[in-house]
């Protein structure tokens, strides 16, 4: 009798930017996700440095970034032999189905988007058309894959909505290619905020750089930026509307520990926000030690990690070959030989 096939793994795609060192932000409202569904989808995660070349890169940097930060993706746990890892430029298929989706993809769609007002807002001097075209690349980079579910923080949700919108229209206008992907977010902490400004996102390009946790920031500075973090006159720790800096430290130290609220909030009864601050400190320096252990070995040995994005690029190219082949058929383009 012939065993019973098991049903075929579902597909995740995820990317993170070559922008600098990672922050809590990106490890708990993404990377921290990608670890934990990897076994179950058949999963495929790249550093995204096409994206970053958005805004203005130094080329010696951006290269020693995007090194970085295929270490980083593997010291928080992804593997390369059980997802396929790679860095988006070495795969030649998501900037050309990206042409080819950006004529499915309305201006005024664009035009919408929040990241884009942000970040011309604050690049003012470096506006340029791939900053516009930027959730296209995207759409690209999930859809070349046919990826049923894209774990990301609550910052990307409107760029999937696009995804998903480009993905259908494709789809009508020229008959059934793409997967139309859903998104998959934290329970806790899908948009952490920056400790300096409770109300503005944590992010890896704030200039201070007090706003954020790195990943790789040692002991002492992660103490040292808890207990500054901006909080407000009141004293006892609960999670309530208008306590944006408290509500934001409940959900790191929540993200961490795998306590809910009610529990954060017995734990630090009449005890002020000083202890409190130090154990959110505590436990977030704990959670990543032992992410830094490992990002140190990995970043000492660059022949291996070459060795690892070469492969992934390899196994990622054959996926969306097929892909783009059967793109180009339903535009239209005559087969190349
Ligand atoms: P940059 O500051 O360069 O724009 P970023 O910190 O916003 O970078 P990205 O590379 O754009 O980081 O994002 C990688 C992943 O991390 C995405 O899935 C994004 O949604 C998630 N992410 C980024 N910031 C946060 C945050 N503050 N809270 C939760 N998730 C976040
Ligand atoms: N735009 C994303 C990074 C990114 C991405 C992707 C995320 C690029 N391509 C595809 C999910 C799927 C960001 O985090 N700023």
């Amino acid at each position: 009798m012939s065993e019973p096939t098991a049903a075929p793994k579902k597909r995740i795609f995820s990317a993170i930017q070559p922008t600098g060192v990672f922050t809590l932000g990106n490890y708990i409202g993404a990377i921290r996700n990608w670890h934990k569904l990897q076994d179950d989808f058949d999963s495929i995660y790249c550093i995204a440095d096409l994206h970053a070349i958005t805004v203005l890169q130094e080329p010696a940097e951006l290269r020693k970034n995007t090194m970085r930060a295929f270490a980083l993706m593997l010291a928080c746990g992804i593997d390369p032999k059980r997802s396929i890892t790679f860095v988006q430029s070495q795969n030649p298929h998501h900037a050309e189905l990206s042409w080819v989706l950006s004529c499915s993809t309305m201006f005024g769609e664009l035009s919408r988007m929040t990241q884009f007002k942000d970040k011309s807002a604050r690049h003012a001097d470096n506006i340029n058309a791939g900053l516009f075209t930027y959730p296209v690349l995207m759409a690209a980079d999930i859809l070349a894959y046919n990826a049923d579910l894209v774990p990301i923080g609550a910052d990307q949700k409107q760029h999937l909505e696009l995804a998903r919108n480009i993905a259908q229209r494709f789809n009508q206008r020229y008959g059934e290619t793409f997967t139309v992907p859903d998104g998959y977010f934290p329970e806790q902490g899908a948009r952490l905020m920056s400790l300096q400004d409770p109300t503005k996102k944590m992010s890896k390009s704030d200039e201070n750089a007090n706003a954020c946790v790195y990943i790789l920031d040692d002991k002492d500075t992660i103490l040292r930026k808890f207990k500054r973090a901006v909080t407000d006159s009141d004293t006892e720790v609960c999670y309530k509307e208008g306590k944006d800096g408290i509500n934001n430290l409940m959900t790191i130290y929540g993200a961490v520990t795998g306590k809910t609220m009610d529990e954060i909030t017995a734990e630090f009864a009449g005890q002020g926000y000083g202890p409190f601050k130090e154990a959110v400190g505590e436990a977030v320096a704990d959670h990543l030690a032992p992410v830094q252990a490992e990002y140190a070995r990995l970043i000492a040995d660059k022949a291996y990690l070459t060795q690892c994005m070469t492969e992934g690029a390899g196994q990622a190219f054959r996926i969306t070959r097929k892909a783009l082949q059967k793109v180009y058929r339903r535009v239209g383009f005559i087969d190349r030989l």
